[in-house]
């Protein structure tokens, strides 16, 4: 070991770092170094060679740059959320610290000379040294962050450059990067060999502010030239303010100017985008406008690459967001690729954009004789200033930015407020943000995550709270396996208390990494990969599932955000209300579509004069036939021309109005007793077997909130038993009581399931009495029975995807078909999923179910809830020979407890006595 590799745990930034700049599309001569570089990992810094100066790397492998190499086969990838997975002593780190040793060569063209040469890392994890021709160049940390170094007397234009990075997994960095993620190392983003000519401009910044029509423009450059902006016809000089009539940026309406500013070195490319960010009595506003944040927290990640992403991937997130009604991202908990904000530009999303930082590990508070939080120690200043000078130097020039943020889950301390002043001084046009700031001390947004809805209306209240400063969640919603549930109660408080902002699901995608285990392709989580401490499936918390495809949360969560309001006046009639921010409804077609019991019966298009920001009209209807039970009248609103994230007829909003009057239900009396039997494994007629009360469900995610599940397993609720206390015929029916019960405990159901045959269909008129000190609340009540398998199942209730108590706002009420597989929601550890909520009939395969008197949950699948319960991973459920049918009265609903507050009482299943009459056709 040399000195020079002493900076592994030094608490500086780096050494001979280049002072950060913006992040800019220009004309400078540049070598790519993607691509392959030979390789070396060591188990420990002690055991790299020392040989950087002058490797021989013949006996080395090749590795992908960009890349992680626990995902290119080296090491292994390891996931904690909070908890360091090394002892808490900074600086130091364990000795047993993968380093890897990067080497390529490149020709330096012979047109660099006279240039400065400058090699440009675009992020590395989490530390790295570099040596160009056998001598040491520098080292640099901030794994999210960039890092260059001037090579110019170093390498010769015209001739080969040997370039060597050792990189190490562990750094007095890792301190302060504990976000919850996979801990993965190595060159993760591009490396590139740039050649900035004398005289180009290297450091820009565009100042692009607008009010009433007129767009203010002054680009300041660390070399003098000229502005044009053709489209305005505006030429001007560096420096200099001017003014035009423009549009305004938005991110529903991301207007950008193309402009270019030319020095005697070279050009920049600019993308402009007029728009002012102010905090006016309370409010945050762009343009003046309120603005109500839809949005969601993202990480990098893939799958395959982890957060390595291609300009695809990032394209792709961008698309789903738009498509998906979300204005809003941030960026936990690291400043992204910077060509991921070029997209929020260009395609319309503002952004938080947050600093390379987390100390979770160290709690928030520091409890003697515990170590000072990095936030607070001035060792770690100058590191995490820089950190933020770095994010603010390369992003500044992007107009979706509207709010830095200094970082997640740290504490306070002294640095933070550092790191504040730190912004301001370079960009002092943008609020600061930052959560552990909990008296709003000096930020300038007031920030929570996870309150309840009434504890954000409390804030929204009391405008003396928090300097009345906006207040947004910078996290809800958390996304955890079946969820989250009640959102609509959040957009209440939204749109009620002007201050109350909007905020940030948690999270956009789950990060399941795609590997194969034991046979088995899973997406793998904490402890799949042998972690001796981990936080198992708290990365899979996404409303997209690994592979991007949308999970049942973000059908939901695109429902709740909606920017129209479609919905039923209570007079027959139908109220559109504008939700947008800038936008009127000009760009949209409305149509409507009536179905009598899920059958098309009329449809036509609407027209409906624009309706402005914030306006509610009354559509004008044509006359409907209401006679008919279960007419439904559905409004859609769609893109009339394709945008550039979606296609015309993409589907903006929609409201459902049910047109008949239901009319009050008359259970027809039993004709004769049915044919039914009553054995151990519960009642069966001809091809139901084993019907039996169910109340339990396989536990979501969100039922380990602290104690629910273990006070339903204490209740024994996970595994009662079935007796049989009489059966025969009695008044008119063949009648089966049975108890409900768990070992040990005095509590029970007590059911009378009475069978009669009518119509030449069975009748079950169950009703079902609680006794003893039986659980106040239940999973689930409803009746489970086995089927030969099914192949497919049709239904008429709401769909297309599953829905719960608390997230069936996406739910429409229609008939659907599908099979059985496609009912399931492959969540990564599998749990209780798939059921259609308030479902009138079904039919699977021959067998036609009728909700006589109350609507049912239809749940279906081809392994038992003991099955779901077991899978550790959705390839863990192999179907069996039989379908397993559930229908629920009631079952408690999902919420977001998982991190987040505990489920509403009104979403739970309150124990009490209850009846259910259904019909069997077959
Ligand atoms: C919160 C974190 O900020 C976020 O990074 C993520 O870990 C989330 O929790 C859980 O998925 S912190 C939590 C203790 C409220």
């Amino acid at each position: 070991m040399t000195d020079e590799l002493s900076y592994v745990e030094d608490f500086a930034p780096g050494e001979n770092v280049l002072p950060a700049r913006a992040w800019l599309d220009d004309d400078t001569a540049r070598v790519a170094l993607s691509g392959d570089w030979s390789f070396r990992l060591s188990p420990s810094v002690a055991d790299a060679p020392d040989d950087l100066k002058d490797p021989d790397t013949s006996g080395w492998d090749t590795i992908a740059v960009p890349g992680h190499w626990q995902l290119s086969g080296y090491g292994a990838p390891a996931y904690t959320n909070v908890v360091y997975p090394f002892p808490v002593e900074p600086p130091y780190v364990p000795t047993d610290n993968p380093t890897g040793d990067y080497v390529r060569s490149v020709s330096v063209p012979a047109d660099f000379a006279g240039s400065r040469i400058v090699l440009r890392f675009e992020g590395v994890d989490s530390r790295f040294a570099v040596w160009v021709n056998g001598s040491f160049v520098g080292w640099s940390s901030g794994s999210r962050l960039p890092s260059e170094f001037d090579l110019t007397s170093l390498v010769t234009p015209g001739s080969e450059a040997q370039i060597a990075v050792r990189v190490h997994q562990w750094s007095a960095g890792s301190y302060v990067e504990d976000q919850d993620m996979w801990w993965l190392s190595g060159i993760f983003r591009e490396v590139n060999l740039l050649a900035l000519r004398p005289g180009a401009a290297t450091d820009v910044f565009v100042h692009s502010s607008y009010a009433d029509g007129v767009g203010t423009l002054r680009v300041d450059a660390d070399v003098a030239g000229t502005v044009d902006v053709p489209e305005l016809g505006l030429s001007v000089a560096t420096g200099v303010e001017v003014t035009a009539a423009v549009e305004p940026w938005s991110a529903e309406s991301p207007r950008l100017y193309d402009g270019v500013l030319r020095t005697d070195g070279g050009e920049v490319r600019l993308r402009i985008g007029f728009r002012t960010v102010a905090i006016v009595d309370g409010i945050f506003t762009v343009n003046g406008n309120r603005v109500l944040f839809n949005g969601v927290n993202r990480h990098e990640f893939h799958p395959e690459r982890g957060r390595t992403l291609t300009e695809q991937d990032m394209l792709d997130d961008v698309l789903i967001m738009k498509r998906a009604g979300i204005n809003a991202v941030r960026t936990s908990h690291y400043p992204p690729h910077p060509h991921f904000l070029s997209l929020c530009d260009e395609y319309g999303l503002y952004v938080i954009d947050e600093c390379d930082l987390e100390t979770h590990g160290f709690g928030y508070e520091p409890t003697p004789p515990d170590l000072p939080n990095p936030v607070m120690d001035p060792r770690f200043r100058d590191d995490l200033v820089t950190r933020m000078q770095r994010m603010v130097g390369r992003d500044k020039n992007h107009p979706s930015i509207v709010i830095w943020s200094l970082g997640n889950e740290c504490g306070m301390g002294e640095n933070l407020k550092a790191m504040y002043d730190a912004a301001k001084a370079i960009d002092p046009s943008r609020p600061v943000h930052y959560e552990r700031d909990t008296e709003a001390e000096f930020v300038d947004v007031y920030s929570r995550m996870y309150t309840d809805p009434a504890g954000c209306a409390e804030i929204g209240a009391d405008s003396s709270k928090y300097r009345n400063l906006p207040f947004i969640l910078c996290e809800y919603g958390h996304a955890m396996g079946n969820g989250p549930g009640g959102l609509l109660d959040y957009r209440e408080v939204f749109e009620k208390y002007p201050r109350c902002q909007g905020g940030f699901i948690w999270e956009f995608i789950d990060h399941g990494l795609r590997t194969t285990i034991d046979g088995r392709e899973v997406y793998a989580y904490g402890g799949d990969f042998g972690e001796t401490i981990h936080d198992g499936n708290f990365v899979c918390d996404g409303l997209l599932f690994p592979d991007r495809t949308p999970s049942p949360g973000m059908h939901e969560f695109t429902k709740v955000i909606e920017p129209l309001r479609i919905v039923a006046d209570g007079k027959g009639g139908v109220t559109v209300t504008n939700h947008y921010e800038v936008l009127d409804t000009s760009h949209l077609t409305f149509r409507f579509v009536t179905e009598v019991e899920g059958n098309r019966t009329g449809s036509g298009s609407l027209t409906i004069a624009p309706i402005a920001p914030g306006e509610t009209v009354s559509l004008d209807l044509p006359p409907f036939d209401t006679t008919q039970p279960e007419t439904w009248l559905t409004v859609t609103a769609e893109l009339t021309e394709s945008t550039p994230w979606a296609d015309a007829g993409h589907r903006i909003a929609w409201g459902q109005v049910r047109l008949d009057e239901p009319a009050e239900v008359v259970v027809a009396a039993g004709g004769s007793p049915a044919e039914v039997t009553a054995g151990i494994h519960g009642i069966s007629f001809g091809a139901v077997s084993n019907a039996k009360l169910e109340v339990w469900r396989a536990p979501i995610d969100n039922d380990a909130q602290p104690g629910v599940v273990e006070a339903w397993r204490e209740q024994g609720l996970h595994r009662v038993q079935h007796r049989i206390v009489s059966a025969g015929e009695h008044d008119g029916a063949y009648e089966v009581v049975t108890r409900t019960a768990p070992p040990q405990l005095q509590w029970g159901l007590r059911s009378t399931w009475r069978w009669t045959t009518v119509d030449g269909s069975v009748q079950l008129d169950l009703s079902v009495v609680p006794e003893g000190q039986f659980p106040e609340v239940l999973p689930r009540l409803g009746i489970t029975f086995e089927l030969p398998k099914v192949d497919r199942v049709e239904w008429f209730g709401t769909g297309p995807n599953e829905a719960y108590v608390d997230t069936r706002a996406a739910a429409a009420v229609g008939k659907y078909a599908s099979t059985v597989a496609d009912l399931q929601t492959p969540y990564v550890r599998p749990q209780e999923n798939g059921q259609r909520i308030d479902t009138r009939w079904a039919t699977l395969d021959g067998l036609r179910i009728d909700a006589v008197d109350t609507l049912f949950g239809l749940t279906v699948r081809d392994w038992t809830t003991a099955d779901l319960e077991n899978a550790t991973h959705a390839a863990d459920l192999k179907p069996r020979d039989t379908t397993y049918v559930t229908l629920d009265l009631a079952q408690t609903g999902v919420g977001t407890a998982a991190c987040g507050p505990a489920l509403p009482d009104r979403d739970k299943l309150h124990t009490a006595p209850t009846t259910l009459t259904i019909r069997f056709t077959q």
